[in-house]
């Protein structure tokens, strides 16, 4: 619905979306940026270098805007390049969450209207990941960037566990209180070290038997619905969402769930 009010607008402005380029100066130049550093010395050589790398991901005009020795033996670059190929926009299919917006005191109205009780709500940034501040943003009663958090809703029942919680004491927990709904907060993602936190999740919480009875979403900057799903998660939310916008899924989908019966 929010899809097709921007591919309307692309459209007026005379873009052909089957031929999708990046932007910099005017439309269909395909010009990019992109940053990156190089173990070396920083010298003429090591710029070649850079724009050799530039060059083989299929940039062409290629400038190095910028470059910062960042000591003795690396090098970082800001390389500005053309990007000649394009891509089909009207081909692109990704899970999307349908949700309109709601505001707090529509997602509480709605919860009493249709759920007709408080929605359990369990958080952590699980495993060995020590970033708060996103969870945090979802949950805290004062909420985030004027988003009140999940605290602060009539009809949500929010568990906040914290940052570091083993997986099975975070799924245990959940069990114990029979919570409606698992928030599992991951920002970090070296060495994938998410993915495979993320699938241990998964699987205790179908080993303790109650896959089915919850809805298990997870969140973080590089967290997508589409990464989400494919680990077996019902969502994923990213940067630039808020607790309206996890709250008024949680709502939808409960209800949903509840007239399946
Ligand atoms: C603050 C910070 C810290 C603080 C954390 C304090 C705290 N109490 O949280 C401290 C200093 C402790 C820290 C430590 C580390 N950090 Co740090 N940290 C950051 C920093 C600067 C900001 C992160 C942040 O708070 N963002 C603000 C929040 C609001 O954004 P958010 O998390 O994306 O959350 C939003 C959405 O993603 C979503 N969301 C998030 N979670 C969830 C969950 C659910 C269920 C839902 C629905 C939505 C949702 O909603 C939020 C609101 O929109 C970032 C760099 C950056 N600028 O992003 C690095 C960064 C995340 N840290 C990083 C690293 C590497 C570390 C360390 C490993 C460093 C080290 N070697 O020790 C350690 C972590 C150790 C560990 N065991 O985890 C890297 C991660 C790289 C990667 N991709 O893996 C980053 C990106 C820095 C970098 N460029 O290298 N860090």
């Amino acid at each position: 619905m929010s899809g097709y009010s921007i591919e309307k607008k692309e459209y007026d402005m005379g873009l052909d979306l089957q031929k999708l380029k990046p932007y910099g100066d005017t439309l269909n130049d395909g010009k990019v940026q992109l940053s990156f550093t190089l173990p070396v010395h920083s010298c003429e050589k090591s710029t070649e270098a850079a724009r050799e790398i530039a060059s083989e991901m299929g940039l062409t005009d290629i400038v190095a805007a910028h470059i910062k020795p960042l000591d003795d033996n690396y090098t970082f670059y800001v390389m500005y390049g053309t990007f000649n190929k394009s891509i089909d926009y009207s081909k692109i299919e990704v899970p999307d969450i349908e949700n309109g917006a709601m505001d707090m005191n529509e997602i509480d109205d709605f919860i009493k209207a249709h759920l007709k009780r408080k929605i359990i709500v369990v958080g952590a940034s699980t495993g060995t990941d020590a970033h708060t501040v996103g969870i945090d943003a979802i949950m805290n009663m004062k909420g985030y960037a004027g988003h009140y958090g999940l605290e602060r809703y009539e009809m949500i029942e929010a568990h906040n566990l914290g940052a570091q919680i083993p997986n099975i004491d975070f799924v245990r927990f959940a069990k114990s209180v029979k919570a409606d709904v698992l928030l599992v907060s991951q920002t970090v993602t070296q060495k994938d070290i998410h993915i495979q936190n993320l699938t241990q999740l998964v699987e205790m919480v179908e080993a303790e038997g109650f896959r089915e009875c919850v809805l298990l979403i997870c969140g973080g900057a590089r967290i997508s619905n589409r990464l989400a799903v494919e680990l077996g998660y019902d969502a994923g939310f990213g940067s630039g969402k808020f607790a309206d916008d996890v709250a008024a899924y949680i709502a939808r989908e409960l209800s949903d769930r509840k007239e399946r019966g």
